[in-house]
């Protein structure tokens, strides 16, 4: 996507019709007032911007933009020289990423959430080690690269201490794809402890995907891809009364986090606004971005939920009824290609996708002369979640001289090879471990007073995640399979994700589930304070991979919830390390 700030009716007028074509006429002294523009609402679904590796290689500069609102909110933009924001990083198993970032934020607005942030430390001096320092403040940024298997070392994927400042030098992150990586969506954002939630929600975030889906489900073949990455914001017209469509909802209750609470009707005012690659839905009406296809045909959508906070439940709908979205691939693995005896394809008219998570699905768009609507039905999140309610988030236009999306998946394709290891929901756990969430209120007696949040192994004592912390919550062996109990003791929601691995769900309360198929991201149900026993997740997780070797983070993926200590630290040891110590 092009810059386009908005100066003159003429000059919007010839921006937007410009956008799609990649183009913005807009000078540099006008495009300086605000780095990261964004379409109005209504506009048609732009694609982000393709950097494809070459000959092995892909190298970008990007910087990382802040822009202050005049309501007071922070925009945050991942910028090419070219002003295009949040490219999309295309590479194969192999291939070279070589990435250098500038800190370019201004912003001293931008939040930090939970009691813990409030004892953020400063940025050290000039002469810190980005690799090292640990540094953070709102102008501290660095990047995760979510989903992939890629070392946690500083200029990989590490982000416990490495940090830049808006003073250091572009940042370089080099690293390789590695060889078994599932071709599928994955995606990079900022990672800064006590600040995620402010840079995430302000917009830094974008799509990196492993190419290659096509060799593992040769349905795919051919079609036309399309990346929408779904992001969260702050509402932009938080005083407005519900759309007169809507039936009669209670009154607007805001929870510790300054959100609208989930206020169990599915209706409302939402805790945020969403947007789809940057186009705003805003409450109350939800105009829809457009999406036009040609009648009938079938694409790929890659989709990204990018929110800050907001689970999606996502349904296409022709004349109100849900139609089959073919799922390929869950956080990056496609569903057919991780050993397990799933089939190519699942077919589903909904689909749950958690704060961080991805789902690959082929679309078949409407029929001539007919519309689609593409939306998010409520999610319940609990009596001390947010909001969620039902909304568009875009309509689907069938017109025969409709513009394919740029990117087409190569029409034959060799086989991918089958993984090297067993299927994970083959291997027996180690062993067991039991964690869960929890949240305490400074003052019990008073809702409104600050929360801690934890995630907490069991038998620990309970505490907030400290960034200054050198030893680790849990010790794994690499080369080993454990089984995650995971239980949820508080009364909303949390999106459980761990850095490096990707595991497999294998019962819900109790009950098994054995999907076939991989996540990196799962949703943990809430408790509803009349339950017998706390919630529960069972996941089988898998740190074969030598990749896994290091230290890194497991934490909540409501980044409110991480900021505010929903975070722990696990060190993977080399096997033989491990059996060398006494
Ligand atoms: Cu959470």
């Amino acid at each position: 996507m092009r810059r386009c700030a908005a100066v003159t009716l003429p000059q919007v007028l010839l921006c937007v019709a410009v956008w799609s074509l990649g183009a913005c006429p807009l000078s540099a002294g006008q495009l300086a007032t605000d780095p990261c523009p964004r379409p109005a609402p209504g506009s048609a679904l732009p694609e982000p911007e393709d950097l494809r590796s070459r000959d092995g290689v892909l190298r970008l500069d990007l910087s990382e933009r802040s822009h202050t609102e005049a309501d007071g909110s922070t925009r945050y933009c991942y910028l090419l020289a070219d002003g295009a924001q949040s490219p999309t990083l295309r590479l194969h198993p192999g291939d070279l990423l070589i990435l250098k970032l500038k800190n370019a934020l201004t912003a001293a607005t931008a939040g930090a959430d939970g009691p813990h942030a409030a004892h953020a430390h400063a940025a050290a001096g000039s002469a810190a080690d980005p690799c090292s320092s640990g540094a953070m403040t709102a102008t501290s940024t660095n990047l995760h690269f979510h989903g992939l298997t890629v070392p946690a070392v500083c200029h990989q994927d590490e982000v416990l201490r490495t940090s830049i400042q808006p003073h250091d030098p572009p940042f370089e992150y080099r690293f390789r794809i590695p060889l078994n990586e599932p071709p599928g969506l994955y995606w990079y954002h900022p990672h800064i402890h006590g600040f995620s939630k402010a840079q995430v929600l302000g917009g830094a975030s974008g799509a990196l995907i492993i190419e290659g889906i096509e060799r593992a489900n040769h349905e795919l073949a051919g079609l036309p891809e399309r990346v929408l990455i779904i992001r969260d914001q702050d509402l932009l017209h938080p005083g407005a009364a519900p759309a007169k469509s809507e039936p009669v909802v209670p009154k607007v209750l805001i929870d510790r986090d300054g959100d609208s609470a989930n206020n169990g009707t599915g209706f409302g005012q939402p805790a945020k606004d969403l947007s789809l690659n940057f186009v705003p839905v805003p409450y109350p009406d939800y105009p829809p971005a457009s999406i036009r296809m040609r009648p009938a045909e079938r694409q790929l959508w890659r989709v990204l939920n990018a929110s800050a906070i907001t689970y999606l439940n996502l349904a296409l709908l022709f004349r109100r009824v849900p139609q089959q979205l073919g799922v390929v691939a869950i956080d990056g693995v496609p569903i057919n290609a991780n050993g397990s005896p799933a089939p190519a394809i699942e077919w589903s008219d909904h689909i749950g996708v958690p704060p961080g998570g991805r789902v690959e699905f082929i679309v078949t768009a409407p029929p001539l002369g007919e519309q689609g609507l593409l939306v998010t039905r409520t999610v319940d999140t609990g009596q001390g979640g947010e909001n969620d309610p039902n909304r568009a988030l875009a309509s689907i236009i069938a017109a025969a001289n409709a513009p394919e999306p740029r990117s087409i998946l190569p029409d034959s394709a060799e086989q991918l090879a089958r993984p090297a290891l067993p299927w994970l929901g083959s291997v027996s756990p180690a062993r067991v471990r039991r964690l869960y969430f929890s949240e305490k209120l400074e003052d019990p007696a008073n809702p409104n007073s600050a929360t801690t949040f934890f995630l907490t192994v069991e038998g620990q004592t309970p505490a907030p995640f400290d960034p200054t912390a050198t030893s680790a919550n849990i010790v794994v062996k690499q080369g080993d399979v454990e089984d995650w109990i995971i239980e949820n003791r508080s009364t909303e929601l949390h999106a459980f994700h761990i850095h490096q691995i990707h595991f497999l769900l294998m019962d819900w309360s109790g009950i098994p589930i054995n999907e076939p198929f991989l996540r990196d991201t799962v949703n943990v149900p809430y408790f509803s304070g009349k339950m017998l026993k706390y919630p529960s997740v069972r996941l089988r997780m898998d740190f074969r991979d030598r990749n896994s070797i290091g230290t890194f983070v497991y934490h909540c993926h409501l980044l409110e919830h991480e900021d505010g200590g929903m975070m722990g630290i696990i060190r993977v040891e080399p096997a033989d390390a491990i059996e060398a110590s006494p």
